[in-house]
């Protein structure tokens, strides 16, 4: 039987994408997009939404018992950026939100839970190159700090009640379906669509920052093919490393560049960059690899030629305007 599914964050840059993708996988009726507010996009309305702050555990748990949930992805969260310009709001969403969806999961028998953590739980004193899962979690963004509390809060449900908590450390997404907003690794995506509209882009990282970094279908198939694990599998319960490809800032529009005739890019470096810096290059995710399968599709000439077709037609063009 397949699983009964609400997704918190449903509009935000994963839940666009993941709430479809599950959809089709488990039937419309049996995944519900949580929104916050009236937001949301069109596409969600294929099935059941319902409008809710995280922050609202009779909400939650109202939504739970009405849809009779087995499974909750809790994507609601406030990425670096954003974090660092407001850490109490950071603190108040990431963990708050965090904790009900644990304890409406708890008190309600809901058995399994998604948690989305980040590169982010890593700082300046973890290996920059392939940091390994077992690195020392020093962050000093306080996303970072919400991700390595969050982690821990997720292993003690697990350990404490038995809860089904499954984590994994995202690094940079870069989607063709949804915007980022308020992450250090948004320009990854920015950089597309300035390309296209544009000819030009103004990069707020340094040329040579180098960041671990995913496409979207790749980050999909791993948080179902995580979620879908058997139980015996899956021996981490806090956050698992993922990865994909690291590129620089520079490699990548390099990258656009070869498809799209005279992009260029120029490099003024905001506060992000410290954020950046904070954060490792790559990371070791051998262990995912090793214990549910893990495997990624998409390099950095792939993903760049599959955004730029799906970008091109959606914004006018026939998506053979670019060389891929
Ligand atoms: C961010 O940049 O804040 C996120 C992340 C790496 O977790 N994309």
């Amino acid at each position: 039987m397949a699983p009964k599914v609400l997704v918190t964050g449903s509009a935000g840059q994963i839940g666009a994408e993941l709430v479809p993708y599950l959809r089709q996988r488990y039937g419309n009726d049996r995944v519900v997009a949580a929104v916050h507010k009236a937001q949301g996009s069109p596409l969600l309305k294929a099935g059941p939404v319902e409008v809710l702050e995280v922050s609202d555990s009779s909400a939650l748990d109202r939504i739970v018992k009405k849809y009779a949930i087995d499974t909750i992805y809790h994507l609601a969260a406030v990425l670096s950026a954003t974090g660092e310009n407001n850490p109490q709001l950071a603190w108040q969403i990431n963990m708050d939100g965090l904790r009900n969806v644990l304890e409406v999961a708890r008190t309600d028998g809901v058995p399994k839970v998604f948690w989305p953590s980040s590169i982010g739980v890593f700082g300046p004193d973890a290996p920059r190159r392939m940091a390994p899962q077992a690195a020392a979690l020093n962050p000093t963004t306080m996303y970072g700090v919400t991700k390595v509390a969050g982690e821990l809060l997720c292993s003690y449900y697990f350990l404490k009640y038995g809860l089904d908590v499954r984590c994994l450390r995202y690094p940079g997404l870069i989607s063709s379906e949804a915007p980022p907003g308020g992450g250090t690794t948004d320009y990854a995506v920015e950089i597309f669509y300035a390309a296209l509209e544009k000819g030009r882009y103004a990069c707020f990282l340094r040329e040579d920052t180098v960041l671990p970094m995913m496409y979207m279908p790749d980050a999909l198939r791993a948080t179902v093919r995580l979620m879908e694990a058997p139980r015996a599998d899956v021996r981490l319960h806090s956050g698992y490393n993922l990865a994909a490809i690291s590129f620089s800032a520079g490699e990548i529009a390099a990258e656009i560049a070869k498809r799209v005739p005279g992009f260029s890019v120029t490099y003024s470096p905001d506060s992000r960059q410290k954020i950046a810096d904070s954060w490792p290059m790559s990371i070791d995710d051998s262990e995912a690899r090793r214990d549910w399968g893990w495997i990624h599709e998409y390099d950095l000439a792939k993903m760049a030629s599959d955004m730029l077709a799906k970008l091109g037609r959606r914004m006018g063009g026939d998506g053979k305007t670019f060389n891929p």
